[in-house]
């Protein structure tokens, strides 16, 4: 691995310590891209505000017209993290506003029966509740024939989506013809921040009806709904579901954890930290992304979300506690199914690489086995990708006997782009795709994994140089002896980090004093650093180090005879020069 020395601009650094940023922060926001303190303002007033999201306004309208009128609203979610979130924050935000609890409604499609989307079967699902009005919420901007058929049916749509829309061959956007659409990656969309996730988008739908709601009066200002009590669950799902965190969504994160530090948040959250033994009042966006995420996504995987949802939703604190425990087992049992499927997917590379390849992996990774499961195979293809630094898929038969796939991109090689690619070299393999430059899904069909492989290889022949596969990790530069202290650690903890605005690694070339595996696969290390002697982990790693190295590493506060103290934990090393 190249550990490569992240760029401090000094004029950004200057400024934001001038402004009142302790240096060392100063240095790793400045070398993120932060160019002024305003923008590490944190405070709801800095937040966005809703008037240049394009259509909000009229999903306002249609949400109060829909409240006044006592129509029944029914949310169609989606199966993931964000999906989940934003389907509570919807239902919660809604009855906030007024909306009786007996019109509320929501739909949730399973990931192997119904697949994603607001399709035709989800409309009829939802018809079963008898709404007057369908408000998507993480999904329906690609969802063309399932509006159409919704409006057949006499029901107003409202799409709330963040996902890329859908082009057809000559790179027109196609739209579905909803009532309204909210997405700030719409044409025409003037919202500064195109990142959101689809909780976040609902959360401003609601931040719009609230202002539509005060227009007509039927509040005032001073007594309007505190929409801010639902912050816990657009920071989950926005870490969850991995978007950019750029400065306002850090703001929506920060907020959030600001208040399960502080102890407000849903009884589900609650019962999620508990659940997964994490502390609430140290939630960090590290808790969302690894361990109370994974539990509500567990259940879309392997079993049903109603069960993630419910547990957002409740107020009963017993029947969270519940829930939470039910999601608990659901994800041990998904990590188990993920680490055969990972073991599987391993071997055949192994294999792979023995025969063909002489050691070095091809461009491209693309795995199928016929027991895999649908539900993880994303996780098992970023464990790929992660492994082996190149893009992957990981196919799943469906039920309908279709390869269901899903793909994890390394910077510069953009998914999507090549699915279409090998979607027109190749007419007929790809029944369906969709996605982003680092993640994508597609449909094979059933015979069609041979070609896809050779194809989507192909691509990446053409398209990845060694530059490209060289992999490295950027790294924060030295950190100097005074800095290896609890306080540090805790003012490092206590900031957003996460995509894009990544946790800081340090990087020093140190002497190896001493080092012994622990648990059979992990690497305890004593290392000389700068002329002082520090303990060091290395999870995940067996083989022992030379004598100097140059590592990559995080810090960390553990518990050691009832004292904290202060420990590196290796990510990565470099060879000594
Ligand atoms: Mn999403």
């Amino acid at each position: 691995m190249k550990l490569a020395l992240r760029d401090v601009p000094p004029r950004a650094a200057w400024a934001l310590e001038q402004a009142g940023v302790p240096a060392l922060l100063a240095r790793l926001f400045a070398a993120r891209g932060v160019k002024s303190a305003d923008e590490l303002d944190d405070g709801l007033a800095r937040l966005l505000a809703p008037d240049t999201l394009r259509g909000a306004q009229d999903a306002a309208r249609l949400l109060a017209d829909a409240i006044a009128a006592r129509q029944r609203i029914c949310v169609v979610a989606d199966y993931d993290c964000d999906g989940a979130t934003a389907c509570a924050v919807a239902l919660r935000g809604l009855a906030m506003l007024g909306a009786a609890r007996d019109t509320l409604a929501y739909v949730v499609p399973d990931r192997v029966l119904h697949g994603y989307g607001l399709t035709p079967a989800i409309v009829d699902l939802a018809l079963q509740q008898q709404p007057g009005l369908l408000l998507t919420v993480d999904n329906g901007i690609a969802s063309v024939a399932g509006v159409a058929h919704a409006r057949a049916q006499g029901l107003a749509v409202i799409v709330t989506d963040h996902h890329l829309p859908a082009r057809d061959e000559q790179g027109t956007v196609l739209l579905p013809d909803a009532d309204a659409i909210v997405n700030p990656n719409q044409p025409g969309c003037g919202f500064e921040s195109k990142n959101l996730a689809g909780v976040g988008v609902m959360f401003y739908v609601l931040l719009a009806l609230r202002g539509e709601l005060r227009a007509r009066g039927a509040f005032a200002q001073e007594a309007q709904p505190r929409l801010d009590a639902l912050l816990d669950l657009v920071a989950l799902g926005t870490v969850a579901d991995v978007v950019k965190l750029d400065a306002n969504n850090r703001r929506l994160v920060a907020q959030g954890l600001k208040r399960i530090r502080a102890g407000r948040m849903q009884p589900g959250v609650a019962a999620l930290f508990a659940a997964a033994a994490r502390d609430a009042t140290r939630a960090s966006g590290f808790d969302f992304g690894f361990a109370i995420g994974p539990r509500i996504n567990a259940a879309g995987r392997l079993a049903d979300m109603t069960l993630g949802i419910e547990c957002l939703l409740t107020d009963d604190a017993a029947r969270a506690a519940e829930l939470a425990q039910t999601l608990d087992a659901i994800n041990r049992e998904r990590r188990q199914v993920e680490s055969g499927m990972r073991d599987q997917a391993e071997a055949m590379l192994e294999a792979l690489l023995g025969s063909k390849m002489g050691g070095e992996p091809p461009p491209a990774l693309a795995i199928f086995d016929p027991g895999f499961h649908e539900g993880v195979v994303g996780i098992v293809a970023a464990r790929l990708k992660d492994r082996l630094h190149r893009p992957a898929f990981v196919f799943a038969r469906g039920r309908d006997g279709l390869l269901k796939g899903s793909g994890r991109s390394i910077a510069g090689f953009h998914l999507r782009d090549a699915l279409d690619l090998v979607a027109k070299r190749h007419p007929g393999v790809l029944v369906r795709f969709g996605g982003h430059a680092m993640a994508a899904g597609c449909t094979l069909a059933d015979d069609g994994f041979e070609t896809f492989d050779a194809a989507l290889q192909q691509v990446a022949r053409e398209w990845l140089d060694a530059a490209t596969l060289a992999r490295t990790l950027a790294v924060d530069g030295p950190l100097a002896a005074e800095h290896f202290s609890v306080e540090t650690v805790r003012a490092i903890d206590a900031q957003v980090w996460g995509q894009a605005f990544e946790a800081p690694v340090w990087a020093d070339e140190v002497e190896v004093i001493a080092q012994r595996l622990v648990g059979e696969r992990h690497l305890k290390l004593t290392l000389r650093h700068g002329g002082l002697v520090r303990d060091a982990i290395w999870f995940g790693r067996s083989e022992p180090l030379p004598g100097r190295a140059r590592l990559a590493y995080r810090l960390s506060v553990d518990q050691y005879n009832g004292r904290q103290r202060v420990q590196l934990v290796i990510e990565s090393m470099e060879a000594a020069s």
